[in-house]
């Protein structure tokens, strides 16, 4: 059995890539190295005081979970004293991007990243993931340098996640196909377990809170009512599939196909999910696995961002199941 790391597979694949420089992967091995130890403490997080509340709030007014906290400053500490890949960061725990210019002159990279996606429902064991999403840093006329974090998705250079689960999983890609490197809690390495994902083209699975029922636009409504009808010629009805976070309901359908939505809705009118470290990771990983993520009327990794932390509504998944849906939201499909 080939022990294949994180770090031997990326240097194969800059043996194929000759114009790669290894500065990616340094970056990525630092990821991942964070990844362990986020991992190592979320797996313990029962047994020692970082469960529960800081008492603070972050940048969205939202509880900050200490678990929260410290995979914000585990990245922080590890990217920025890595290799000097990073120019500059941006992170859902903070309000404006970091620049590292001043610390490491030097760095081509730019990384925004959720660092503990799901983390409302760590106390309850469910998993939860750090999504990262890689860019390179060249001026953009249209933004000032603190806001060169903001570009479209289809700029990122690399992108991926590291869900905490029933194993710790690191699930990246540099455009040259999605890969899954699972923990080996007894070596301390990720090993490559899952060679280029591809997502099924139509999956059977449909993921959204159906809470929100009430408040969904007509052409979602209609969508999951039609993917409910017993109609066994066309494999419906789907099933429901919600963990509640973002991480664990990606990687499930990435594997065995589905769709996951988050769309606007009446109190959401932009979505809920963030484009730059949210979205726009998991579209370039999506699209390279085969499948397919728009916003219901746009690729998500054309959009345009205005701000670090803008929200989109999302639609990802299979490529059969997203396309019927934004037929559906887009009214072309009348059923
Ligand atoms: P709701 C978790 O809080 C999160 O940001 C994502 O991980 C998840 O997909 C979504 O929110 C769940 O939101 O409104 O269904 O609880």
């Amino acid at each position: 059995m080939s022990f294949k790391t994180i770090d031997r597979h990326i240097i194969d694949m800059e043996r194929t890539h000759p114009e790669a420089t290894g500065e990616l992967s340094g970056l990525l091995t630092d990821i991942a190295l964070a990844g362990k130890i986020i991992g190592h403490e979320v797996n313990r997080a029962g047994l020692v005081d970082v469960l529960g509340l800081t008492g603070t709030e972050n940048v969205h007014g939202e509880a900050v979970k200490k678990l929260d906290i410290f995979s914000h400053d585990t990245l922080v500490n590890i990217i920025s004293g890595g290799r000097g890949e990073i120019y500059m960061l941006g992170s859902e725990e903070m309000e404006h991007p970091l620049s590292l210019k001043d610390t490491i002159p030097g760095g081509k990279y730019i990384i925004n990243f959720d660092p503990l996606d799901g983390s409302s429902n760590i106390d309850a064991n469910v998993s939860v993931g750090t999504i990262f999403s890689i860019l390179r840093k060249y001026p953009n006329a249209n933004v000032s340098e603190t806001d060169m974090c903001r570009q479209r998705g289809i700029q990122q250079v690399a992108a991926g996640y590291i869900i905490y689960g029933s194993s710790t999983m690191f699930v990246y890609t540099a455009g040259q196909g999605v890969h899954g490197f699972t923990l080996d809690p007894g070596l301390g390495e990720f090993i490559l377990s899952h060679e280029h994902i591809q997502t099924p083209k139509r999956g059977k699975m449909y993921s959204i809170n159906e809470g929100n029922s009430n408040k969904w636009n007509d052409g979602v409504r209609r969508y999951i009512s039609y993917l409910k009808e017993d109609n066994s010629a066309d494999k419906r009805p789907y099933s429901a599939r919600y963990i509640g976070s973002l991480v664990a309901d990606f990687h499930r359908n990435l594997l065995y196909g589905g769709i996951f939505l988050y769309p606007e809705d009446k109190t959401n009118p932009e979505g809920k999910l963030r484009l730059l470290y949210e979205a726009n990771p998991l579209a370039m990983l999506i699209e390279h696995a085969g499948g397919l993520a728009s916003d219901g009327h746009r690729r998500i990794l054309e959009i345009d961002p205005a701000d670090l932390h803008q929200r989109v509504p999302l639609i990802i998944g299979s490529q059969y199941d997203v396309e019927l849906a934004c037929k559906f939201i887009q009214g072309k499909i009348s059923t």
